[in-house]
């Protein structure tokens, strides 16, 4: 472990024992260690720890120098897990609430029996803090306030929460005169599975109407930046959203430069230069030495070194309103981020994959695979319904699939051993099946239903249900729901176990992971992937926003072994069908094709395919 390291758990003790009341004495000497250690050389450091020397240092005593040690030569330390663990983990979340210390945290604690930061906002809304002694209307007007902007400005944003937000913002702006193209750009575009803030993007003619709207929209909380063409502003969510403005003709290079990310953009750049070009979201144009001025290649202009009056630039006229001079020169043939990489001699790349992970190499030689789309999605799979903890009925979840055009419908609800959820008996499944043959039967509708379970893979590996009731369902989706800390070889070996048994279709959520919220658990993915492909079981892709797991970045890899996935919803809705959408966006960003998923494939292909699995 590094000093940085060391000196923050030092900290962080220091602040556990303020929590728990205990002798400032000992309080201050883990705070002090910690900018002792900061003060340190890294190597000096190390020496000391070898040497059995640290206690010589000024400020560091026998009881600290042995934590140091631990620390230095494992990489943890025993009492700040035991420590850690004595505290709750809400606690020390409150601490970091400005205007709270360890002595008010603890007031709330013992006084109001609060431990979380939910409890803590919920008590100031009720006015119940500045009724203590020590707080009044002050402060706890002061702790609302910083559990606000604690969730507005430190929060990443779920994808699909961006893109609520800018849709609305998105067509409004198209709507404007002088509007030429409008897109958002960043992480957004580039379909992340969360968001630090919306980049919106216009090609216009005239900026400062469209300035004034963008920052008079309601649903706004505040502006936070505002010039001639540009403008910052916060959502009432927390959302930061950016405007930017250009000319037409310079949109293309502002697009691909704004939607990013920051490692692709670095190596398109490298790669311009090295055919002579100089690439920025200005243009394209011949790359010189300092001080001499740019010379046009005929694909585009770019921004002029500042001072330096191209005669081009004075000639065009542009609005003096802008910025961001006009480019130099420009070709017609230019206007499309398909023509921009074709004149770096690349294929078209889609925003999905520019991640700087091999994108450009394989664009290169026309390797780049063809993505799967939307419009591909013919079913889906890994759907509750009220048997369950869905909020919809089996007929309301049948109309919904076929009303977004889907020709199958796969039911998944919950297993016995998911008693929160509301899991199904072995009776109740069995009636299930029955009321879905049933209603297929019925013909009422075109969207045929699939009967299936999510079958709880217990602390064993072993599954909810025998091998003699899911044989009598169309598929199975096997899940992790409980016992999330085993460690990691335990894991793995349960799940591994569970996709041996008969029956089973799918794994389902292979990480367990709520994005913004709860980590995955400790899991070996590489071998549950093997283990699925040797099984020939599909591991799904979760398509709810907040999962999205398995994540993108194991499945160009996981797919190139073999492994098929499913795209998910996981709908607890009849809304939530849709997140397929969501999911197909994760899946491009893992490379996958349309053959790489088996919910592309046509209802008797599906049929099919799973009548050939035991
Ligand atoms: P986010 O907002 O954190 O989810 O991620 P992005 O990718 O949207 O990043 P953001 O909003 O900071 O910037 C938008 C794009 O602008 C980014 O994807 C690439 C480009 N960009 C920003 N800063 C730099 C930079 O320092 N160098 C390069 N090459 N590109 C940058
Ligand atoms: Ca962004
Ligand atoms: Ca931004
Ligand atoms: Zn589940």
């Amino acid at each position: 472990m590094n000093k940085t390291a060391i000196a923050s758990v030092l900290t962080e003790i220091g602040t556990l024992l303020e929590l728990k009341g205990e002798n400032p004495f000992k309080i201050r000497a883990y705070q002090a260690g910690a900018r002792v250690i900061e003060s340190l050389g890294e190597t000096e450091i190390a020496e000391r720890v070898t040497a059995g020397t640290l206690e010589e240092v000024k400020g560091i005593g026998e009881a600290l120098a042995q934590k140091i040690t631990e620390l230095h030569t494992t990489g943890r330390l025993e009492y700040f897990d035991k420590l850690s663990a004595s505290v709750p983990a809400g606690l020390v979340e409150i601490l970091r609430i400005p205007g709270i210390g360890a002595k008010k945290a603890r007031a709330l604690q013992e006084k109001l029996g609060i431990d979380t930061v939910v409890k803590l906002r919920a008590a100031c809304a009720a006015g119940s803090v500045a009724a203590l002694d020590g707080f009044g209307e002050k402060t706890q007007e002061r702790i609302l306030s910083g559990i606000r902007n604690r969730e507005a400005y430190n929060k990443r944003h779920l994808w699909l929460d961006a893109w609520e937000a800018a849709e609305p913002i998105l067509q409004g702006l198209r709507k404007l005169p002088g509007v030429k193209q409008v897109e958002a750009c960043g992480s957004l575009r580039r379909r992340m599975e969360t968001v630090g803030d919306i980049d919106f993007l216009v090609a216009m003619t005239a900026p400062a109407p469209i300035v004034e709207w963008f920052v008079t929209r309601p649903g706004i909380k505040e502006v936070t930046a505002r010039g001639e063409t540009k403008a910052s502003v916060r959502l009432e969510s927390g959302l930061q959203a950016d405007l930017r403005l250009v000319p037409p003709e310079q949109f293309v290079f502002t697009l691909h430069h704004l939607t990013g990310s920051k490692d692709h953009n670095v190596a398109m750049r490298q790669r311009a230069l090295a055919r002579g070009l100089s690439m920025s979201e200005w243009g394209l144009v011949a790359a010189e030495g300092e001080g001499t001025v740019k010379e046009k290649v005929g694909l585009a202009g770019e921004r002029p070194p500042p001072g330096a009056k191209g005669k081009e630039q004075s000639a065009k006229k542009k609005p003096s309103s802008l910025a961001s001079p006009s480019p130099l020169a420009l070709s017609p043939s230019l206007q499309t981020e398909a023509q921009l990489f074709a004149a770096l001699g690349l294929h078209y790349i889609p925003p999905e994959l520019r991640e700087g992970l091999g994108e450009i190499e394989a664009a290169e030689t026309d390797a780049l695979p063809v993505l799967v789309e939307e419009g591909d999605i013919c079913g889906v799979f890994h759907n509750h319904t009220t048997a369950s903890d869905g909020h919809n009925t089996l007929e309301e979840m049948t109309a919904a699939a076929q009303a977004l055009g889907l020709d199958y419908l796969g039911i998944a609800d919950h297993s016995k051993s998911s008693v929160q959820a509301r899991g199904l008996s072995e009776e109740r499944l069995v009636a299930q099946i029955a009321e879905i043959n049933k209603l297929n039967a019925s013909k009422k509708f075109k969207c045929h239903v699939f009967t299936g379970t999510e079958c709880d893979i217990l602390p064993d590996g072993k599954l909810d249900f025998d091998a003699r009731l899911l044989g009598q369902l169309d598929y199975v989706v096997v899940s992790v729901h409980s016992s999330f800390r085993q460690d990691r070889a335990v894991m793995t070996k349960r799940i591994i176990r569970a996709i041996e048994q008969p029956h089973v279709t799918m794994l389902g959520h292979l990480s367990g992971r709520l994005l913004l919220e709860r980590e995955s658990y400790e899991v070996d993915t590489d071998k549950v992937i093997d283990a699925a492909i040797a099984n020939g079981v599909v591991i799904e892709l979760n398509a709810n926003p907040w999962r999205l797991d398995l994540d993108w970045r194991h499945w160009r890899k996981a797919a190139e072994k073999g492994l098929l996935t499913s795209i998910n919803p996981d709908a607890h809705l009849t809304r939530q069908l849709a997140f397929y959408k969501v999911g197909v966006g994760i899946a491009r960003k893992g490379w996958l094709t349309k053959e790489n998923v088996l919910n592309t494939r046509p209802l008797a292909a599906v049929k099919k395919f799973l009548a050939a699995r035991p």
